[in-house]
């Protein structure tokens, strides 16, 4: 996993996010921020959709930023050129392969996808022999395995991609299958493999770790999984994902603490909230509440946490006035009011907060008031 090159798609993906109409400099803020954190590869629009997204292109392929920044094509000349003239360094084409979407879009059977590939391959080839050049199938999940060998196959022999995607384009497909998949892809043309998987059944995050795990060199996110519909495999997913498997690593490839705040801003710019169970920045990531959990918690963190807040900048929150409030939580939180209460006393408080908690959820205003309570008829002052 460490070597895993993340493929950041926000100002792509991200763009057909039905929310997202990023103007020209929230695009450059966002390329600025998703490198200052660590990324080293975006995905942009096709400089072909639409003249803005020329510029854009352009203006951040220009920017000067430690990236290689891919535009996003079809398989067709004249998106090659205006890509090439945009001045990106890479080109990510893409063509559908299943067979509902191959009859859906450009109508070609398997041999005649292979030769468009093969065709425009070789012509970007000549016009720009340097560039990154990868091919992916839209739709690989939804496509027989043998129409997907036909494909990365021959046009693995003719060396002129440097990675081949495989897209589980309408997000169905489970680890295992991605695995298998991407695990034989990876084997049998000995090319890097890049996975771009969206998330509508849920399974966008487990599908990029397993993609990874079964040989993908690349993985492709947008910051809160923005993208169609639901969404594809979150930034910051996949970082928990590589965090939980190896901190270190993590921490000395990406500027963890800035990842919150690039979360936000892209919230803001799409005009959503982070939703609230987002995996790192949704607002209860860190809460704790059950009187068990928050004993150990305060033991040591680790006990119900598999990130450390810290490390990304951000707090826990332990809450304690409700009716699975404990009393080592009450204890704590009478401690840090200055008052040293005998254990009868903490356990009497937390049975008023248990029962008061029973008619709904107490503010700590609250709390602390039926502390103060217990300590002045226990004649016991905060210290
Ligand atoms: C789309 C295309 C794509 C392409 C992925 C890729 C997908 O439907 O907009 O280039 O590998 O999900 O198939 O995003
Ligand atoms: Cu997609």
């Amino acid at each position: 996993l460490e070597n895993v090159t993340i493929i950041d798609t926000t100002l792509r993906e991200g763009e057909q996010f039905a929310r997202a109409d990023f103007s020209s400099d929230a695009k450059l803020e966002l390329a600025h921020a998703l490198s200052e954190f660590g990324i080293t590869f975006l995905e942009v629009t096709s400089p072909a959709a639409s003249p803005r997204s020329r510029d854009d292109a352009a203006r951040i392929a220009g920017a000067n930023l430690p990236v290689t920044v891919a535009a996003h094509i079809r398989c067709h000349r004249d998106d090659v050129d205006i890509a090439l003239d945009s001045g990106v360094g890479a080109l990510n084409m893409v063509m559908a392969i299943s067979p509902i979407l191959r009859r859906a879009s450009h109508g070609q059977a398997i041999p005649e996808v292979v030769r468009t590939a093969a065709e425009i391959g070789e012509y970007v080839r000549k016009r720009a022999p340097d560039v990154i050049l990868r091919f992916s199938s839209e739709d690989a999940f939804r496509c027989p395995l043998n129409d997907l060998l036909n494909v990365y196959l021959p046009l693995s022999e003719l060396k002129l991609f440097d990675r081949l995607g495989i897209a589980d384009t309408t997000g169905a497909a489970t680890p295992d299958r991605v695995s298998e998949v991407v695990g034989l892809v990876s084997r049998l043309t000995g090319t890097p493999v890049e996975f771009h998987g969206h998330n509508d059944i849920g399974c966008a995050i487990a599908n990029a770790h397993a993609a990874a795990m079964a040989g993908a060199g690349y993985i492709n996110t947008t910051v809160l999984g923005i993208g169609e519909r639901n969404g594809i495999t979150s930034l910051e997913g996949l970082i928990a994902v590589l965090y939980a498997a190896d901190p270190e690593t993590t921490r000395s490839r990406f500027d963890l603490p800035t990842l919150p705040a690039l979360c936000h801003r892209v919230a803001a710019l799409a005009g959503v909230e982070v939703p609230f169970n987002d995996v790192l920045v949704g607002e209860t990531a860190f809460s704790h509440k059950a009187g068990l959990h928050t004993k150990a918690v305060y033991n040591d963190p680790r006990a119900y946490e598999a990130l450390d807040p810290a490390d990304f900048g951000l707090d826990r929150q332990i809450s304690i006035g409700h009716r699975l409030t404990g009393w080592n939580a009450i204890r704590v939180r009478s401690e840090a009011l200055g008052y040293s209460l005998p254990l009868a006393v903490l356990k009497a408080v937390t049975r008023r907060v248990k029962e008061a908690g029973d008619g709904g959820d107490l503010s700590i205003e609250t709390v602390d008031a039926l502390i103060a309570d217990a300590a002045r008829e226990g004649g016991l002052a905060a210290g």
